[in-house]
Parts: structure tokens; C-alpha cells; sequence
């Protein structure tokens, strides 16, 4: 395994592989399943609660609870789809629902799962919430196609809720990370560009998008996107970390140049799509500081990898503060 190498790294690595991985596959579900991946996460009480996305032979994905002690094993999976497509209700998600992304939201004691409905129009946001992860209330739709990879902050920013997403503008100008506000998480305006996609060699050319929710951090909300290189063996997907204000998320303190994680490992590099680490959760143990990220091996099964949230800040204070760009035009290239 990884972290049993007897070589030496070429690189510091600052997420750790757990031994275990992958820690959830299609053979632990219990019920029929074609693969399990790209998992949302939260930690409910003395458990770490993930909302898995699960794909059928259909090739449509629903989500799954599965709940455990430790965050690595013994996970208690509901028996049955927790959180299925209702097209007969939601049209827009008539292909499946992906990629949940879970935000406990104080002032509304609930988690807000911001997840891709796949419509036939293309995919979209939609929001959803839970207190329990028994009963989920749609919120519905909140963002039109093609738009994808979405996360609501914890908290409100003057009052207003703050959300990142990833829509694809038409043209070659690339995939973007956006941010937006809502007074109420139905109604969403003051749309920004928040971070280009590179361009040309870069690793995180053409095509960005959010990982897990931002997470506050005594020097910022704490952000782990995935970059896409396109190449021509297929798509790479890669991770790197940026560090927003705290007060004013717009702004973009830091932004790493350098990709954090890569596909490296068999369950990263061949599956239903090969080449593929995509986080959608990560939970922090506060006491100890250890980040637990969740994330989809070549999506077909789930990963953990765990850094410390000093490395990770450490890091980030030798990365470059990005230039200052018109945030309302997806025109300019970073
Ligand atoms: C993205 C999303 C993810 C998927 C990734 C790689 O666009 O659809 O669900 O893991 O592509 O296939």
C-alpha cells in the first residue's frame, strides 16, 4: 500500500490513504448495487453519517445512508434507498440524483444536501434538508442546467446564505467555481465568479468544481476542488486547496498551484471511469484536528484519506493569493 512504500516520496503528501480503502464497495451494500461512490458526510451525535451515492444497473443513481462509529468501518447501511429520484414530482430528476453534498445549518437546525439532479436537460442543483436522515424535504431545483458540484455554507454572510457552484457556460471559456447569495435558499442572486479553471498544461485546466462543503478554519473557509485535465487517455481528475475569507467568502486568500491528490492507487485509476478522486464530504475531529476526507475512486467505490488541518494551513500559507478579477464575467482567465 501506499503508506507502506519503501521508496521515497517524491512529494510531501498531505492526505493519507487510510489502510483500509476502499472502505465502502458495491459488495458491502445490502441490496442489489453496481457501485458506490462520491459520498457526502457529516458527523451526527457520536457518528459519522454518509450520504452515498449509489448507482443501479439502470445506470441512475439514488442516495444511501450508512452511519458508523469510527468513520472507517462497521457502517450501518439502511436497507433500502434513503433518498430515491421522484420524477414524477421533481422532472428534473428523471436520470438519478448524484453527488450530495451534507451542511449542518444552525439557524435552520438542519443539514442542507445540495445535490446534482440529473434532468433530461442536463444536470442541475437542487437543494434538499433533514434532521435525521430518515425524512428529507425537497427545497427543489435552485439552479438551472448545466450546473453542478454545489455546497451551501454553514452560516449566512449579512444575513444572507451563501452557496458554491459549478456551471458550465457555453463555448470554450471553461468551467468555472461560482458563488451565490440567497435570503432563503430558494432564491439565488449575486452570482460571482469565485475561481477560474486554468487553461493550457495546467492540471486544473478547463474544468473545476467544489468538493466538500467550505470549512471554517481560524484563517479561512477551507476549500478542497477537483481540476480536470483533459488528456488523451481520458480525463484526470485531481484535488487542490484554496482558502477564502472569513467574513467576505468572495475573496480568495490563497490558492494551491500544485494538484494535493491525485488518482494513483487501482481503485483511483481503473473503474467505471478510470483516473477519478472526487470528494463530496470530509468531517473534522476538532479535538485532534484530523480531517477525514470522503471521496469516489474512479467512480466506483469510496475512499477515505485523512490530513491534519495545521499541514493543510501550513501549506496553504506558502500558496500564491490569486490575482484580483471581475467577478461577474466568466471571460477572464486566470
Ligand atoms: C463529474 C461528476 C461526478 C463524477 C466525475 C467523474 O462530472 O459527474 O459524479 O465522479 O464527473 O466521472
Amino acid at each position: 500500500m501506499h503508506q507502506e512504500s519503501k521508496t521515497p516520496e517524491l512529494y510531501a503528501e498531505l492526505f493519507h490513504r487510510h489502510a483500509a480503502n476502499p472502505i465502502l464497495t458495491a459488495r458491502d451494500w445490502p441490496y442489489p448495487a453496481h457501485t458506490v461512490f462520491n459520498a457526502g458526510a457529516c458527523l451526527r451525535g457520536d457518528e459519522t453519517v454518509l450520504l452515498v451515492r449509489v448507482e443501479d444497473r439502470r445506470g441512475h443513481s439514488h442516495l444511501t445512508v450508512a452511519r458508523s462509529k469510527d468513520g472507517v468501518s462497521n457502517w450501518q447501511i439502511d436497507s433500502r434507498p434513503s433518498f430515491v429520484p421522484d420524477p414524477a414530482d421533481h422532472a428534473e430528476e428523471s436520470w438519478g440524483v448524484e453527488d450530495p453534498r451534507l451542511t449542518w445549518v444552525d439557524d435552520r437546525a438542519q443539514c442542507v444536501i445540495a445535490y446534482t439532479a440529473y434532468s433530461s436537460s442536463g444536470p442541475l442543483v437542487s437543494l434538499a434538508e433533514t434532521n435525521d436522515f430518515a425524512t428529507f424535504s425537497r427545497l427543489g431545483p435552485v439552479m438551472p442546467p448545466e450546473n453542478k458540484d454545489a455546497a451551501v455554507f454553514p452560516c449566512r454572510f449579512k444575513n444572507r446564505y451563501a452557496m458554491i457552484h459549478r456551471p458550465v457556460p457555453t463555448g470554450n471559456s471553461g468551467a468555472h467555481i461560482w458563488i451565490s447569495f440567497s435570503p432563503d435558499l430558494l432564491h439565488w442572486g449575486d452570482h460571482q465568479i469565485l475561481f477560474h479553471a486554468r487553461r493550457g498544461a495546467w492540471w486544473d485546466a478547463n474544468k473545476t468544481g467544489l468538493g466538500p462543503p467550505p470549512l471554517e478554519t481560524p484563517e479561512g473557509w477551507l476549500i478542497v476542488y477537483h481540476g480536470v485535465r483533459v488528456t488523451a487517455g481520458g480525463c484526470l481528475y485531481r484535488l487542490g486547496l484554496a482558502l477564502l475569507d472569513l467574513e467576505n467568502p468572495c475573496r480568495v486568500l490563497r490558492r494551491s498551484d500544485e494538484w494535493i491528490l491525485a488518482p494513483e492507487l487501482p481503485y483511483e485509476r481503473q473503474g467505471d471511469v478510470n483516473g477519478v478522486v472526487f470528494p463530496c464530504g470530509w468531517t473534522m475531529d476538532k479535538t485532534s484536528g484530523e480531517i477525514r476526507l470522503y471521496y469516489g475512486g474512479a467512480d466506483t467505490c469510496l475512499a477515505l484519506a485523512t490530513a491534519q488541518l495545521s499541514d493543510l494551513l501550513t501549506y496553504l500559507r506558502t500558496c500564491p493569493a490569486p490575482q484580483t478579477v471581475n467577478r461577474r464575467t466568466a471571460t477572464l482567465s486566470a
